[in-house]
């Protein structure tokens, strides 16, 4: 199949974008290092996780650091401070992030806490455990030092009383939830990690967690093979254990590409009609540092940091 990616290349200081081109290759040719994010914030985002990957930091470091940049910007409606809120009109966050040894830590239905995914990291680092919940997460994440803040601003509080008015869970794809950065990273030394963090459908139920926290479904990272996040509905990605299923299809030697494409596919195969209203894309990075994506729905973007600098990609879609 061919795929096709318009691409536009930001400038070095991330101040512009500039057209610069269109791209008919069905993957990407691998280099090191290298970190990719998914839609248009992705590319602050690369931003800041580049300046760690160019001075041979880690790749841990630099996806938590491009994990922060939308988490921490209140015009980012689904992602941490200024995130939609759920039907109640709270706001709740899930987050996870995974290194290059198999240590993983995650938070889902936290609230106050502007950073999840840096809570999560602590999780990874100071318990025994992968996964804290709710009020167990916030505990935790004031006992290290983080501070309880107000998440809902003027703006989302506003969107969320006009949903009020009819209620009505319809999410509308690439719109109203596709702020959820999943961004995955290979190192100068070879080492992969990622991040994920989201805070999920806009007016869900309270309580709801959707994929984004659950290691294997929003984020899956194998130091041998690759890596992969997701971005969309996350109840679609849960039911194929979407990210464990893209490295999976990797490592039986499918490109980041393919494999994305493959497990797209099997969401459909799943469930047809249900495939047609929703969205949901993956992005992946191998070991060798070739990339590529897949989405359902035309409108996913991904954003793409190397030595040859900082680039937007659509995501090929199946409709
Ligand atoms: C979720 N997967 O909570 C997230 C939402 C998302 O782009 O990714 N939106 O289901």
């Amino acid at each position: 199949m061919t795929t096709r990616r318009k691409f536009i290349q930001l400038s070095a200081l991330g101040a512009s974008l500039l057209p610069f081109g269109k791209s008919f290759a069905k993957g990407h040719e691998g280099q090191k290092p290298i970190v990719l994010s998914t839609w248009n914030f992705g590319l602050q985002a690369n931003v800041d996780a580049w300046k760690i990957l160019s001075s041979g930091g880690r790749a841990l470091d630099a996806v938590e650091a491009g994990a922060r940049v939308p988490e921490g910007d209140p015009k980012e409606t689904s992602v941490g401070l200024g995130g939609l809120p759920d039907r109640e009109g709270k706001v709740t966050l899930d987050a996870c992030i995974m290194d290059e040894h198999g240590n993983c830590g995650s938070v889902a239905f936290l609230e106050h806490i502007v950073h999840p995914i840096s809570v999560a990291r602590k999780v990874m680092e100071k318990t025994p455990h992968v996964m804290l919940v709710g009020d167990g997460a916030l505990q935790f994440a004031l006992a290290n030092g983080f501070k309880k803040e107000k998440l809902l601003t003027k703006e989302s509080e506003k969107a969320w009383k006009e949903w009020l008015k009819k209620s009505e869970y319809k999410p509308v794809a690439n719109i109203e939830n596709h702020d959820t950065i999943g961004i995955i990273a290979l190192d100068a030394q070879g080492n992969l990690s990622g991040a994920c963090t989201t805070s999920g459908m806009a007016y869900k139920m309270r309580g709801r967690v959707g994929d984004s926290p659950i290691i294997g479904a929003g984020l899956y990272v194998d130091n041998e093979i690759g890596a992969a996040t997701s971005t969309g509905v996350g109840e679609e990605v849960i039911r194929i254990v979407g990210c464990h299923l893209v490295v999976e299809l990797m490592r039986q030697g499918n490109s980041p590409a393919d494999a994305c494409r493959l497990a797209v596919e099997r969401i459909l195969k799943k469930n047809p009609e249900k495939a047609k209203q929703v969205q949901v894309g993956f992005l992946a990075l191998n070991k060798n540092g070739e990339y590529g994506a897949y989405c359902l729905q035309k409108g996913f973007t991904y954003a793409v940091h190397t030595n040859d600098g900082n680039k937007l990609y659509d995501g090929v879609s199946h409709f």
